[in-house]
């Protein structure tokens, strides 16, 4: 950490400081041409903020394997110290989303402390009874809110119970619940039955949250249950919210759901119905593959932006998504991996600010398909490189954070002092 100082991170920003100012030069002149002030937009993208998910510093895997790299981090702390590398050069991550039992602690008030001396505070906290727990009593092989025992239900219910007061102690206002609970056969499960255990158990984590909080459901179409996933699609997500109340709404990850779908059009239904409770951002080519944000389909990511920056210019009552990160990574450096998904999610929040939406509109009304499909890629073909990077550099980060950081040789110093642990808790698997 000591080692992305101010100071170091302004020197290394010399290498690039003259050529920034004239690109941002051009790009404000550029922009001006359309009636566009950069420094209002550059305002805008300073105060976008995405949270960073703590399993994702470390290595993740598949089904198959797991390669972990040097000096992964062996527990939250050394998550959070991760993490805080990523805020000080991407200067958008400020916060962090824990993930429970995993990040566990004996007193979550003093790792609250331990955030905020790092400059970080904490995001949505996530349940987990996907995976059963050394020691646990009972296991979640046939499914955990929606088990047909009784006892494990409960056992679930109070693991999510538990969620809310640990976050309570971090300073979260959100609990996100996401269930592997589903059937791999035809016939496994009573589709019906199953979602009304589900909504039973959920109507008691409801009852217990805080005033201020909220409770977001997450879908995914399937895996670890292959047949029949109970929160399978946005549509049961949101049908279940709807049942819950007020402070329930859908969670929408974009890994989850088939290949094609139409996300962004999911996104404005609920934003229409108040029910958008935020994202899990990645990209994927098949399924729930992962990948950093934008990798594989960046044009999809400004297509969900744009409709986010329509509903925030609509004014839309009561909008205010959850923005986090929510990856894997098998082959690359994670702190890597998570800084350029800040940026190309920050990115195309900035390109879904250009749309001339006036002339979107005129075109959507004289039905002129063509040059609303190009109003829209005039916005999205714009490199707005220059503000991501002018935006980082006044708030004290890094012009170009990946060589940055890999100036610092970050993991090569830290891994005497982090080796590696078996069966560390770092990653998915
Ligand atoms: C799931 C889902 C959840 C995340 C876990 C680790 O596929 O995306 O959001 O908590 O993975
Ligand atoms: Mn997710
Ligand atoms: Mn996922």
């Amino acid at each position: 950490m000591t080692l992305f100082t101010p100071e170091f991170i302004a020197g290394q920003n010399l290498t690039h400081a003259a050529a920034l100012a004239s690109d941002y030069a051009a790009l404000g002149e550029q922009l001006a041409r359309s009636g566009l002030d950069i420094e209002a937009i550059t305002a805008r993208a300073a105060a976008f903020a995405v949270a960073v998910p703590s399993w994702g510093v470390g290595t993740g895997g598949t089904r198959f394997a797991r390669f972990p790299g040097p000096a992964e981090p062996r527990n939250v702390f050394e998550k959070l110290e991760d993490c805080a590398v990523i805020q000080r050069l991407v200067r958008c991550t400020p916060r962090v989303s824990p993930h429970f039992p995993w990040d566990c602690v004996s007193d979550h008030a003093a790792l609250r402390e331990h955030a905020a001396a790092l400059g970080l505070g904490f995001d949505a906290v996530n349940s987990n009874t996907f995976q059963d727990q050394p020691g646990q009593p009972l296991s979640y092989r046939f499914g955990s809110l929606t088990h047909t025992s009784a006892a494990v239900r409960e056992q679930a219910i109070a693991h999510n119970l538990d969620c809310i007061r640990y976050g309570q102690a971090l300073g979260s206002r959100a609990l996100t619940v996401w269930i592997g609970d589903g059937g791999n056969f035809p016939g496994q499960q009573h589709l019906v039955r199953a979602l009304e255990r589900y909504l039973d158990s959920a109507r008691t984590i409801y009852a217990a949250l805080p005033a201020d909080w909220q409770m977001f459901i997450e879908h995914k179409c399937y895996e670890p249950a292959f047949y029949s996933t109970v929160i399978q699609d946005w549509g049961t997500s949101v049908l279940c919210a709807m049942q819950l109340g007020e402070k329930a709404r859908s969670l929408v990850d974009l890994g989850h759901h088939a290949p094609n779908v139409n996300i962004e059009m999911i996104v404005a239904r609920l934003v229409q119905f108040g029910k958008l409770a935020g994202f899990h951002f990645n990209d994927s080519k098949y399924g729930d593959d992962d990948l950093d944000s934008g990798s594989i389909n960046p044009y999809q990511l400004f297509l969900v932006f744009n409709e986010l920056v329509d509903a925030q210019q609509r004014q839309v009552p009561g909008f205010d998504p959850a923005y986090l990160l929510d990856q894997s990574h098998n082959v690359t450096d994670p702190i890597e991996s998570l800084m350029n998904s800040a940026a190309t999610v920050q990115r195309c929040y900035v390109q879904a600010l250009l749309v001339d939406r006036p002339a979107l509109g005129a075109c959507q009304d004289a039905n002129d398909a063509l040059m609303a499909g190009n109003t829209l890629k005039r916005a999205f073909h714009c490199d707005v490189s220059p503000i991501l990077a002018e935006a980082r550099r006044r708030a004290g980060g890094a012009i170009d954070p990946i060589t940055c950081y890999r100036a610092a040789r970050y993991r090569e110093r830290l891994a005497p002092a982090r080796p590696a642990v078996a069966g560390s808790g770092s990653g998915i698997v």
